[in-house]
């Protein structure tokens, strides 16, 4: 019958097929991808005796797919023309044609699966995917997330075979958008630079944590730990409450440390949650001078018959905040250090575990003892690794570049995703002894986007929103601070939702160019009318200038080594001065990758006190002698 029709009809009938096929994709990709649940990357994935694990990071398949076509013409069951890409690592850097690209693209990668997994239950595990992913196991769908930074994880053990390999497909998008979070291509933003990112680094693609399978028991699992400590003159007391799945009606926490000691107590679930509070005599409390950790091992189901284990690290602490300073431990604690970023040469923003390494040596020789996770959360092994040094870490969603005009659509988008973000970030990092601090959002723009003229007031609408947002902060969490980082010029409104005043400034850099007498006379007055008008302690949590390495002048001038140390130096003194100061985050640790425009030469921030590649500028070792001594 078909040849019977004319050319014309019969196009058209190609037209409605295709239509109606796409339609039929769309339709059932709407049905069976299901958003990531937050809850389940609580819990990192482990090997003991109950769990398995198998990483999954290694070279990959990749493909661009600039025309959308890869999921009508079935690429996830096999990708033809692909080359190798490495995982974790930003796909902007590894090729010739990547640097801007941020549409679509694929990766794809085989695992052998053993045959003794079965009976349990798997799942996968991606770190970080930016921006929006899809998911397919063997060619099946298995679920969506957003969001850049943050892992998510699905349960895929119906889609395994057993002893075999099986194929894991992800489709990744970068598109910048002002719904997204962080904004992008933003009309009328603060920032002309390309890419159009509406914030101040490259806004790389790609996967770049750590991709795992992991396993763990089918009839009874720990589904979620969170830990809580406090103390009493020397008595230390380790709160670990315990989320199961399955049937285990009982359990134990044994809490090892103190040279060989070890700590007990058993609990029993009612409805799959259970608590026991651990004493700790002459407790070791965790501080940047000794970071001391206990070992947490919970164990469910009866002594004779374990159903799962898991084990992580604690250190015992307590944080808290007066009118004038910050507490740890009851005790004063000023936080010297920086704001950072996860950059490094042709890794873009993938994990470099050398890079980590290092950072963490550098920024102890400068004598710093505290760093921001600008402007996102950081990898987990830089978490534990912050556990283990004794550094004082400020954990920061995703949330730069907030505003608040224009689109209301865009607007609840935004807000939906920035609560997204604060149940994963508290959900990954609740029990890392050096989170003492949540930040929700850095610099937000106030109405106007241009803070140094219109409208600084703040909106009821955007104190509202902030105000739910750390009402959310506190509901996942209340043993922690909660901070906004505010813009230079930005309200003071919101900045009073804060448990503590967080603000960056540049007066001597993008205001009163290379005159520090006039910056440092302004930012005392400022810091001292904020001081008075909230009774918080305040943290400087970024200052500093675009120096180029081996530039100088005899006379401090803007660019120069020199004058990076003198505005380093001045606002150090501004602080020193002034006894509600909790805390001066250098701005930055080092150079990092932005996107290209005119006061970012080659593309690049160079606020950094190492290079990009961790050389020390002259303003190393300068901080290196005002910390160490
Ligand atoms: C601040 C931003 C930071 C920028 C920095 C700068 O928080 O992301 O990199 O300014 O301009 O406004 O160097």
């Amino acid at each position: 019958m078909v040849n019977s029709l004319t050319p014309d009809q019969k196009k058209f009938l190609r037209v409605v097929v295709s239509c109606l096929l796409t339609f039929m994709v769309k339709v059932s990709s709407a049905q069976t991808f299901t958003y990531a649940d937050p809850s389940l990357i609580a819990l990192y994935p482990q090997q003991n005796d109950f769990r398995n694990t198998l990483n999954l990071s290694g070279m990959w398949e990749f493909k661009k797919d600039s025309l959308e076509v890869g999921e009508t013409e079935n690429w996830q069951n096999g990708l033809e023309g692909a080359r190798s890409i490495a995982v974790p690592g930003s796909w902007n850097e590894q090729f010739a044609d990547g640097r801007n690209y941020l549409g679509m693209a694929w990766y794809e990668t085989e695992s052998y699966v053993p045959a003794s997994w079965q009976g349990q239950r798997i799942f996968l595990r991606v770190g970080s995917a930016n921006y929006a992913a899809k998911v397919w196991v063997n060619g099946q769908p298995v679920g969506r997330h957003e969001g850049g930074h943050l892992p998510f994880a699905f349960e895929i053990g119906k889609l395994i075979n057993w002893g075999e390999t099986n194929r894991v497909s992800i489709q990744i998008e970068n598109y910048l958008k002002p719904s997204r979070v962080p904004t992008g291509n933003v009309t009328g933003g603060p920032f002309q630079s390309f890419p159009k990112a509406n914030y101040d680094f490259f806004p790389y693609a790609g996967l770049h944590r750590d991709v795992w399978l992991y396993s763990i028991p089918n009839t009874a699992s720990i589904k979620d730990i969170t830990i809580k400590t406090d103390f009493e003159n020397t008595t230390g007391s380790i709160e670990v409450i315990v989320e199961s799945e399955g049937n285990a009606r009982q359990g134990k926490v044994v809490i090892s440390g103190n040279e060989g000691q070890q700590y007990e107590a058993d609990f029993r679930f009612v409805n799959n949650t259970s608590s026991a509070t651990v004493s700790i005599p002459d407790v070791r409390l965790w501080s940047p001078d000794d970071p001391y950790l206990y070992q947490v091992d919970v164990t469910i189901g009866s002594s004779r018959n374990p159903g799962d284990r898991y084990s992580l690290e604690t250190g015992v602490r307590t944080i808290s905040v007066t009118e004038n300073q910050l507490l740890l431990n009851g005790e004063p604690i000023f936080l010297k250090g920086f704001g950072k970023h996860e950059d490094f040469p042709i890794f873009g923003k993938g994990t470099a575990h050398p890079v980590m390494v290092k950072d963490y040596a550098l920024m102890k020789w400068t004598g710093a003892n505290s760093f921001r996770t600008s402007h996102y959360p950081y990898d987990e092994e830089y978490m534990r690794m912050a556990d283990r040094e004794g550094f004082l870490v400020i954990d920061e969603t995703p949330a730069v570049g907030l505003y608040f005009h224009g689109d209301t659509t865009e607007l609840a988008q935004r807000q939906a995703m920035c609560k997204q973000y604060i149940e994963e970030m508290i959900s990954r990092d609740k029990n890392h002894p050096s989170v003492i601090m949540w930040c929700i959002a850095n610099e937000p723009f106030p109405e106007s986007l241009n803070p140094s003229a219109g409208s600084r007031e703040a909106t009821p609408e955007s104190v509202a929103l902030f105000q739910e947002l750390f009402d959310l902060v506190k509901e996942k969490d209340d043993t922690r601070l909660a901070t906004l980082v505010g813009v230079m010029g930005g309200p003071a409104e919101w900045l009073g939702l804060s448990d503590i005043i967080c603000i960056n400034r540049y007066y001597g850099w993008y205001t009163h160019l290379g005159d520090m007498e006039g910056a440092t006379q302004l930012l005392g007055m400022e810091l001292d009318g904020l001081h008075q008008r909230f009774k918080k302690p305040i943290i400087i949590t970024e200052f500093g200038a675009d120096t180029y390495p081996g530039m100088h002048a005899v006379e401090p001038e803007m660019f120069t080594e020199e004058f990076q140390t003198q505005f380093i130096k001045a606002y150090l003194d501004v602080a020193d001065a002034r006894d509600y100061m909790a805390g001066m985050h250098v701005w930055a640790f080092s150079d990092f990758r932005t996107s290209q425009g005119l006061i970012r030469f080659g593309g690049v921030n160079y606020k950094g006190v190492f290079t990009r590649d961790r050389k020390p500028k002259v303003a190393a070792y300068f901080l290196r002698s005002r910390w160490t001594e």
